[in-house]
């Protein structure tokens, strides 16, 4: 099978946990692309669901779908988001963020019951890292920000390059308004303490690691469907 058919069988599976009535929260990315296109069908066919996207794309998509759309503020509590993930570790820890979308991902994962992601067994690694960081900034005080990145990840023993994202002639530009940092790594042994030390910045906005919010990653191989809980 090739990487499409993967995203689709994990989208398909996935599809499985959504029952009527449901609140959910919709990702981002060519993952979640094919869940939405495999929910709109269901739509169509009478299904009853609601979906807060977590991003202006995939609101796009589920617009043309049919699929109805809320604010977080109109549905702040979830019952289920589906998401993709770049990568994926064996504790259902996840870096995301490679399409830029980290910020509202996290704010409508974390309001959700329960977070299924969804992948093609490429996105699953022992260790995160090898996947730069996306470290979402404020655009003010970039530099200062991109300093203290540095010196924290040094005090944690990490290296590597901090990239701003660009887009174009400029800064890749989040839905929020924000630039992105894209910081390699190559291994983040304490994922935990990356993110604490992240948090603790002024001029970080959100960063890429999703610790203790997914509950469930459906993982499609060649072999058939894997699941990590
Ligand atoms: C979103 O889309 C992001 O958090 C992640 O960066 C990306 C994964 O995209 P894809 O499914 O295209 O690999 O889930």
């Amino acid at each position: 099978m090739d990487a499409r058919q993967l995203k689709v069988k994990a989208a398909e599976t996935a599809l499985g946990y959504v029952e009527n009535g449901m609140r959910l929260g919709i990702g981002t990315g060519s993952t979640a692309r094919e869940f939405v296109t495999l929910l709109g069908e269901k739509v169509a066919q009478g299904f009853d669901v609601a979906g807060v996207p977590t991003s202006e794309a995939t609101a796009r998509q589920c617009l043309e779908l049919g699929i109805p759309v809320k604010s977080l503020d109109e549905m702040p509590e979830l019952d289920l988001t589906i998401d993709g993930a770049d990568e994926i570790d064996p504790s259902l820890s996840l870096i995301k963020g490679g399409g830029g979308a980290l910020l509202r991902e996290k704010i409508v994962a974390s309001a959700s019951n329960r977070m299924i992601v969804i992948a093609d067994d490429s996105k699953v690694v022992e260790k995160l890292g090898a996947f730069p960081l996306p470290v979402e900034v404020m655009p003010f005080g970039l530099e200062a920000t991109r300093l203290k990145i540095e010196r924290y990840a040094t005090e944690l023993g990490l290296s590597g390059a901090l990239n701003l994202r660009r887009s174009g002639d400029g800064p890749f530009m989040t839905d929020g308004g924000h630039y992105i940092i894209d910081a390699s790594f190559g291994r983040i042994p304490d994922a935990q303490a990356l993110s604490d030390a992240l948090n603790s910045i002024p001029g970080v906005v959100e960063h890429g690691l999703f610790i203790n919010i997914a509950t469930l990653a459906i993982v499609a191989t060649d072999s058939g469907i894997r699941t990590l809980k």
